[in-house]
C-alpha cells in the first residue's frame, strides 16, 4: 500500500508531501533517507535515470532523481516492485511539464494533488471477503471481465471489471474457502485498497463474520476502505442492511439480492461508488 509521496528539491530541501495513510510515516525515517540521498545527489548534476527501490525498516522507498528533484514513494515493504516502478514512472511523466519550484501557487498545488492521486491509484483492487456460501462468487461471476489467477488457482481469482479503458482500472478479487486461511490474511490482502465484507444477512452469519474477519482486517489493512454487502435480501429472515452495518461496525453496508438482480448496473454502482469514496478521501484536503 502506498503511504506517502514526496517531491524534494535537492537544493532548497523543500518538500511537497501527500499522505495516503492514516498512520503517518515517522519523520525520523524520512529524514534519514533524505539525509543520505540528498547528499549523494546534490553534487552530481546528472540524474539517476533508473528508478531505485530501497527497503528501510518496514517501508519501501521507490525513487527517481530528475532535474534537481527527488520523486519518491514510501510504501509497505511487501508491495509489488513492478507496480511501484510503473506508477512512479507515470507520475514523473505527468509532472514533467509542471513547475515544481517553490512557491507553488495554491491552485497548482491542488492540481498536483489530483494528478498524483490519479497516477498512484491508477489501479484499484477490491476484495470480496466473507464466509462460505454468502454469494461472493455469484457477485464475481455476474460482472463482466477477463478472469486471471494472480496467486494459486485454489485460493483466489481476479477480474478486471468495467471497461478496459476506464481510469482507474478496477480489479475485483474472489477468494475461495476464505475462513480457512486466517494466518495468511495479511498476505492475501496485500495490495488491496477496498474490502467488501459480504454476508447473507442472517443473524448467525453476521455475528460469526464479525468475529472472524472484522478485527483481523482492521488490523491487517488499516488504510483500506472497509464496506459491506448485505446479500440475500430476498430471503424472508434477511436483516436490514442498516442493522447489519451497526452490528459489523463499518461505514456502509449495501443491501443486495443476487437472486433477483434485474440489472447489473445496480451491482456495478456499488463498486463504482466505493472507488469514488476511496479516492475522494485523498482529494478533500
Ligand atoms: N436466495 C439467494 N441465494 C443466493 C443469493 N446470492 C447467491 N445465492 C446462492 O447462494 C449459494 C452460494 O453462493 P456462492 O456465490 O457460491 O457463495 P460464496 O461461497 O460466498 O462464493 C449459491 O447457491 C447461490 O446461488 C441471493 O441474493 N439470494
Ligand atoms: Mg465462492
Amino acid at each position: 500500500m502506498i503511504r506517502d509521496f514526496f517531491i524534494v528539491d535537492l537544493h532548497t530541501k523543500k518538500r511537497f508531501h501527500k499522505s495516503f495513510s492514516k498512520e503517518p510515516t515517522s519523520e525520523s525515517i524520512v529524514k534519514s533517507f533524505l539525509l543520505k540521498y540528498t547528499k549523494e545527489f546534490e553534487n552530481t548534476s546528472n540524474a539517476v535515470k533508473a528508478i531505485k527501490i530501497i527497503p528501510i525498516k518496514e517501508f519501501m522507498f521507490t525513487f527517481l532523481v530528475k532535474k534537481g528533484f527527488i520523486f519518491m514513494i514510501i510504501s509497505d515493504i511487501h508491495d509489488s516492485k513492478k507496480d511501484l516502478e510503473l506508477v512512479l514512472q507515470k507520475v514523473v511523466h505527468s509532472l514533467s511539464h509542471f513547475d515544481l519550484h517553490e512557491p507553488i501557487p495554491k491552485d497548482h498545488q491542488e492540481e498536483l494533488g489530483v494528478i498524483i492521486t490519479r497516477d498512484l491509484f491508477s489501479q484499484i483492487k477490491i476484495a470480496l471477503i466473507g464466509k462460505d456460501n454468502v454469494g461472493k462468487s455469484t457477485i464475481f461471476n455476474q460482472l463482466e471481465g477477463e478472469i486471471s489467477y494472480p496467486h494459486s488457482k485454489r485460493v483466489m481469482r481476479s477480474k478486471h471489471i468495467f471497461s478496459e479503458t476506464t481510469e482507474p482500472s478496477v480489479y475485483l478479487l474472489d477468494y475461495i474457502g476464505t475462513e480457512d486461511y486466517s494466518p495468511q490474511w495479511p498476505n492475501l490482502l496485500r495490495g488491496i485498497h477496498i474490502i467488501f465484507i459480504v454476508v447473507d444477512s442472517t443473524v448467525e452469519n453476521v455475528l460469526s463474520t464479525k468475529r472472524l474477519f472484522i478485527n483481523l482486517i482492521k488490523r491487517a489493512k488499516p488504510d483500506a476502505l472497509l464496506l459491506g454487502i448485505a446479500n440475500k435480501q430476498d430471503q424472508a429472515k434477511a436483516l436490514d442492511a442498516k442493522l447489519i452495518q451497526k452490528m459489523l461496525d463499518i461505514d456502509a453496508v449495501f443491501p443486495l439480492s443476487m437472486d433477483n438482480l434485474t440489472n447489473t448496473s445496480a451491482l456495478e454502482n456499488i463498486f463504482l461508488h466505493a472507488v469514488q469514496t476511496y479516492l475522494a478521501q485523498f482529494l478533500d484536503d
